[in-house]
């Protein structure tokens, strides 16, 4: 049986106010060829479907185009959970219709569907967060039993976890530990197991040697708490990661959504699932379609320079601007003529030991003070802008 897995798709997400909804909408489409040209089976999205609770209404538009093709109208299961990032009742809204193209939205932990047919294929059994389906390959029928767990908080769970920092982790790792073995538990049979959640999960990554990244303050899962399945199908983290020893993944987010995500590339799993533990694994890389680049000059000039040289180029541009002064209006003008460029940070190294304290102005020459102050500071003279802001605050002006 041959499994597609993606997730933290957070549709509707902006960069810097940006919409990226024409990169998700190549994305989806990507997806759907994928799940066509591999002749996958059951597609997997293991949450952060949205990226905010209320998404905009293309990106609803997106998701249901985009399920409904990877569907193959209800020749193929696509199974979903929520993550942190969506409202899980939003989200299973769409249940009643999705269920006859056999989309399975599993929004709430340890939710119990019902069993019988679900497009072209079959829910045989049902538990609590679990289901046996049955689909048809070579005019033979094959089974899986699926554990869907969505986004586990403790608002979720309706329970809590306290103690020192390192008790609360430890009882919260145990206790999803927990959650999924009694899930798989209750398949009796010998068939395929899956787990599919949306968790932060710590331990060894046996592919390459880095570690998944320390969130402060997030309640983590231990890789050793999970059981032993077939397949895990993970979401939460934007890197795609590979815990060999478990085979449980982490497909990652299919496009950038952070310039610190620019290192790495975005993919989508393949798991060929043969039973008995004995599964093949392998990430499929996804197409960058609009990279998010950093580009660091030494001067408001070079700046001017750059932003034209990258006229035209297919990327999102932050322009970090090393420099002892702050950029003139006409300069931000200039460099923002290149419409890819979404933000311009400047680095203003300030001649902070020219300054003189203000206070030894009086009222009458505030405003020659400010000129003054600012021009040292800045090597620039402030603009009429500026000039208008400070006499309002030193309430000159209404
Ligand atoms: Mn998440």
């Amino acid at each position: 049986m041959r499994v597609l897995h993606s997730s933290d798709w957070h549709l509707g997400k902006k960069l810097e106010g940006y919409s990226r909804i024409k990169e998700q909408e190549k994305f989806i489409e990507n997806l759907v060829k994928i799940a066509d040209g591999e002749s996958v089976d059951i597609v997997l999205i293991a949450g952060d479907i949205y990226d905010v609770p209320s998404p905009p209404v293309e990106a609803e538009k997106l998701f249901f185009k985009g399920v409904k093709a990877l569907s193959n109208n209800g020749k193929r299961p696509v199974v979903i959970i929520s993550g942190n990032h969506d409202n899980p009742e939003k989200l299973g809204a769409s249940n009643p219709l999705s269920s006859e193209y056999g989309i399975i939205v599993f929004t709430t932990p340890f939710e119990k569907k019902e069993t019988g047919r679900y497009g072209n294929f079959e829910i045989t059994k049902s538990t609590r967060g679990g289901i046996e389906i049955e689909i048809e390959k070579n005019s033979e029928k094959e089974k899986v039993y699926i554990y869907a767990l969505p986004y586990p908080g403790e608002k979720a769970l309706g329970e809590t976890f306290s103690g020192t920092q390192d008790e609360e982790q430890i009882s919260y790792s145990k206790r999803i530990g927990e959650i999924l073995t009694n899930g798989i538990l209750e398949c009796q049979r010998e068939i395929p197991k899956v787990i599919m959640t949306h968790i932060f999960m710590t331990g060894s990554i046996c592919s390459d040697n880095e570690r998944p990244i320390e969130l402060g303050g997030s309640l983590a899962v231990n890789l050793n708490d999970m059981p032993e399945v077939d397949y895990i199908a993970l979401g939460h983290i934007h890197k795609p990661m590979v815990y060999k020893d478990k085979r449980a993944v982490y497909s990652g987010s299919p496009i950038e959504y952070r310039v610190s995500e620019n290192r790495y590339k975005k993919k989508v799993f393949i798991a060929d699932i043969k039973g008995s533990l004995n599964t093949e694994i392998r990430g499929i890389e996804i197409d960058n379609y609009k990279p998010i680049k950093k580009y660091i000059v030494s001067s408001v000039e070079e700046g001017i320079e750059k932003s034209k040289e990258l006229l035209g180029v297919d990327e999102w541009i932050y322009l970090e601007i090393n420099t002892h002064r702050a950029l003139k209006n006409n300069e931000v003008r200039e460099i923002k003529k290149n419409s890819n460029i979404i933000e311009i940070i400047p680095n203003i190294k300030l001649n902070d030991d020219l300054a003189e304290p203000l206070e030894n102005y009086n009222e009458e020459n505030i405003d020659l003070a400010f000129n003054g102050f600012y021009k040292k500071k800045y090597n620039i003279e402030p603009s009429k802008e500026i000039i208008k802001i400070f006499q309002r605050l030193v309430g000159e002006v209404e």
